[in-house]
This record gives structure tokens, sequence and C-alpha cells, in this order.
């Protein structure tokens, strides 16, 4: 029976990831933790297992896998890219230690270990489009290097000390539930509350900056069924690439036309999110993960549209 631990859990992936793991393994198997309460999260953190925990303090983290008896780990607690930039230390400390005493926690105490990696793993000698696999990676980001040193350290980790540790490169995610946090694809999801509630958009980054992007239903999917793949298959094991599409802002916009005709889109260019996403792939190969683990994600950019229109209708109630 998985008992598993989610930090970072109030987070744009944590909160939905844990109310759908709390169906699939039973809501006392799967505890749910934060470094601080988040207004808003009332439902989630009575549905189960609630534990107040900052990953860069590893005797708050042990004497939650103790007590819950924890045998699978899921370290979502990060600073994302756009943040990142402006407290790298704060980003270096969270994505890097947290992870270190995340791993050391997975080591002692035999627990599996998925914690997600990036695009932003990649930088602008990487190979933009179909980016592969195994290739070049000088990130530009902090975060970027907390990502690309965070599969590293975890490919050690698997191979120096058998920690069962696993992780994908996750692209922009876009979601209704909870907003995103800092990062640079964020247009992406306030592109949609701004189509409903006023049918227009200043976007931030530049017509033509295609990245990678993924529905967040597909992005838990893609959690739960890595941890639940058989590790025999995993050649790869920390990084793979996943995407489901790429498209840049005009794109998202010409779909979001379809079911909101009036909707105008503007441009006001952040130039620091501007260079951060053009270090970016335009897209990936996600050949691998599907080789592996039979990664195949369901969403593309219209049907995510319909959804994401739909659901935020009734959560905006316009
Ligand atoms: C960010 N949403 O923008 C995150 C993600 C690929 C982007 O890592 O920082």
């Amino acid at each position: 029976m998985r008992k598993i631990l989610i930090t970072g859990a109030l987070g744009q992936i944590g909160t939905e990831l844990t109310a759908e793991m709390r169906k699939i393994y039973g809501s006392g198997n799967v505890v749910a933790s934060n470094r601080r309460i988040k207004e808003g999260h009332e439902q989630l953190i009575e549905s189960g297992p609630f534990e107040i925990i900052d990953v860069n303090d590893p005797v708050a983290l042990a004497s939650a896998v103790d007590k819950h008896k924890i045998n699978t780990i899921v370290n979502l607690a990060a600073i994302l890219s756009a943040t990142g930039e402006k407290d790298p230390q704060q980003c270096w400390n969270i994505n890097m230690n947290g992870l270190y005493n995340v791993l050391e926690i997975s080591r002692e105490k035999n627990c599996m270990l998925f914690t997600p990696s990036s695009i932003a793993a990649f930088g602008p000698l990487t190979p933009k489009d179909e980016t592969p696999q195994d290739t070049i990676q000088r990130p530009t980001t902090m975060y970027g290097v907390t990502k690309a040193a965070g599969e590293l350290l975890c490919d050690y980790y698997f191979k120096k000390f058998g920690v069962d540790t696993r992780g994908v490169r996750f692209p922009g995610l876009i979601s209704y539930k909870t907003l995103p946090g800092g990062g640079t694809t964020d247009y992406a999801v306030h592109i949609y509350y701004e189509a409903l509630k006023n049918q227009e958009y200043t976007c931030f980054i530049q017509k033509g900056t295609y990245m990678d992007m993924m529905y967040m239903p597909d992005a838990i999917s893609a959690i739960i069924d890595l941890i639940e793949a058989d590790s025999g298959r995993l050649k790869h094991r920390n990084a793979f690439n996943v995407t489901a599409m790429s498209f840049e802002p005009e794109m998202i916009a010409a779909s979001i036309r379809k079911f909101i005709p009036e909707f105008k889109l503007s441009y006001d260019v952040d130039p620091i999110r501007q260079e951060i996403a053009n270090s970016w792939p335009n897209s990936l190969d996600d050949s691998a993960a599907r080789e592996e683990w039979d990664w195949n994600p369901k969403y593309n950019l219209d049907t995510m549209t319909q959804d994401m229109l739909e659901k935020l209708r009734v959560k905006l109630d316009v």
C-alpha cells in the first residue's frame, strides 16, 4: 500500500495532485504538506492528513515520514522561474537544499521519490525544435540551474544509493483550480481568466514566442503513471521530456476566439520573462516517455480551451 507525502501540496500542481491521489490511494494514505497554510484550501486540508512542513527542515520531514509510515514522497516544493530571478538565493535554498533534504530522507527511510524538473532545465544552446531527451543543458535562470542540478542529484541517488527517484521535465502547466505562482508561462493561465472577465488580455510574452504547454489533468496523469511505471523499463528515470502542445500567444488567442469571438489580445512585453522564455525550447521530443512508460496526453489546445472556459465560467460565476 502506498503511503504518500506531498510537499508543496497547496501549490498549482499540489492541490490537484492531492485530490486525485486521495481518490486513487485513499485519503488517509495521502499526506498533504506545505510550509504554510494558504487561504482557500480548507477543503483540501480537511479531506485528509495535513502537515506544516518546510523542506528546509529535515527534522520535520523525517518526523512526518515516520509518523505516517511514508513510502512515497512527491516533492513539489519549489520557487518558479520569474520569482526565482527576483530572489535567486531563496530559489536555490528551497529548490536545491530542500531537494537534498528530501533525497536524504528518501535514502534513510527507503522511500520512492518523485520530483519534477522543467523545460527550464534547458538553455539558449539547447536545440530549440523537438528538443531531444538527451542534449546540452546550460540553463540561464536560477530556477533552471536548480532543475538541471536536481536531475543530476536524483540520478546520483538512484545510482549510488538505489533510491527509486523519478521525474519529468514539465512544460508550462495550465489549470483552473489554483493559480500558478510566479512562472514565465503563467500568461497561458491568466489569458483565460481575462477572456471571460474582460474579453481582452494584455500579454507579457511577445507574439511568436513558442513554448511547450500541458493541461493540468495530463500533468497529474504523468506523475501518477510514472510513479506506477515498471522501474525496469525506465532508462531516463528523472528527467523525461513530456509535452502535450506547443503554442505562441496568438494561437491560444485564436483558440479562445472559437468560444469568445470578440476576444482581443494585446502586448506589453516583460523583458525579464521574455528573456527567460527565449532561453527555453520551442518544442520537445517526448518519445522517450512514450516508449518507457506509455506517456500519452489527452488534451490539445482546443479541448483544453473548451474545458478551461467551461470550468472558469462556473468558478468566476460569469
Ligand atoms: C515557470 N510554470 O514558468 C513554470 C514552468 C516550464 C515553466 O517550469 O517557471
